[in-house]
């Protein structure tokens, strides 16, 4: 008997990013279209992040601006222009009303509800950039939240939902090829960018997350710092004859887990108390994803996407993946 949740993969490859979307609204008569709009404005936008990867040492891209973002972190040369890109492909779309980056302290607010600004799109524009240097994979990870009446007025507050409140979710990975994997809470959906004809075209849809891989993927030279679960569960893995997998960069470790199976989790460290990644634009779309194909994402706490916001750039414990793999973790957390 076939397993079910076995990831067959498209053969005719002909349905792109945009016929998808269409196709999705005209099963939703209350879909306005409104969605397709930004998703295009996005798959544009990392279109042509795409290109400045490729070209990293060929055009001068790389390096670091001898500047920090909010987070304190040294800014790459393409995080500010991913970031750039992103804003600018964004904010042609008259259905959006703000925009939240990892790279900017504060929203930008581009429209009023009244002005018909309808929806906000937090993004990371470039995570894993410290390694784009050696050509290891980076991505865009975004996330899309319906905004209210008055939202403009409200400031960040109005951002601050949680994560089960996103309306799509998804990320585009820049690795040996461009992955566009999407979310709009019906399953999860991968593209793959066709360089010979410049579309994201679907390679597979309802993607399922294996219920079990023994694979954990984590930072271990941090693990003198992790506190006494994450330790155990550590001694359990090496004995249970797991493997590890890390690169460093979450949606290149994400997207291993979701099409592998497995574990990626950032535990709470000394430097990092609350866990290193970001809550709105990182663990929440990465949440929504992996819940979508069957999988589990939790913060110590309960799930990932149900932790109030209490600012826009808090970061959160991430542990997601396989849901038997996510369940061994949370034996030791509980225990
Ligand atoms: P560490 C990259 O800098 C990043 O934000 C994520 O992409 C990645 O998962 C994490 O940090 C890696 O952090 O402390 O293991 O280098």
């Amino acid at each position: 008997m076939p397993d079910p949740t076995a990831n067959e993969w498209n053969e005719d490859n002909l349905q792109s990013l945009q016929s998808h979307i269409l196709a999705e609204e005209q099963s939703h008569p209350q879909a306005t279209g409104e969605f397709s709009w930004i998703l295009s404005a996005i798959a544009l936008a990392t279109k042509t992040i795409a290109n400045k990867v490729r070209r990293a040492r060929i055009d001068d891209v790389l390096g670091d601006l001898g500047e920090t973002n909010p987070q304190g972190e040294t800014q790459q040369k393409l995080d500010v222009i991913a970031n750039d890109i992103i804003k600018a492909c964004l904010g042609s779309r008259a259905n959006i009303g703000v925009l939240v980056s990892e790279e900017d302290e504060e929203p930008t607010v581009l429209r009023t509800h009244a002005e018909g600004g309808r929806y906000a799109v937090l993004f990371d524009p470039l995570d894993g950039s410290s390694n784009i240097d050696f050509s290891v994979g980076v991505g865009t990870i975004f996330s899309v939240l319906r905004l209210e009446d008055g939202h403009a007025a409200k400031g960040v507050e109005a951002i601050l939902h949680h994560g089960a409140r996103q309306v799509a979710a998804g990320y585009v990975l820049f690795g040996s090829s461009t992955v566009f994997v999407l979310t709009t809470g019906n399953g999860v959906n991968m593209f793959v960018l066709d360089q010979s004809i410049g579309a994201f075209v679907l390679v597979k849809s309802n993607l399922q997350i294996p219920q079990a891989s023994p694979i954990y993927s984590v930072n271990e030279a941090n693990c003198n710092r992790f506190p006494e679960p994450y330790r155990e569960y550590l001694t359990w893995a090496h004995e249970s004859d797991y493997t590890s997998r890390y690169i460093g960069s979450m949606v290149a470790d994400v997207h291993r887990t979701l099409l592998k199976g497995g574990l990626f989790m950032y535990p709470p460290t000394a430097i990092h108390p609350d866990g290193k990644l970001r809550l709105m634009y990182e663990a929440n779309p990465m949440a929504m994803i992996i819940e979508n194909a069957g999988g589990r994402a939790i913060s110590e706490h309960g799930r990932i996407l149900e932790v109030e916001p209490t600012s826009l750039h808090q970061r959160s414990v991430v542990i997601m993946g396989s849901p038997d793999e996510v369940g061994h973790v949370q034996r030791f957390i509980d225990s």
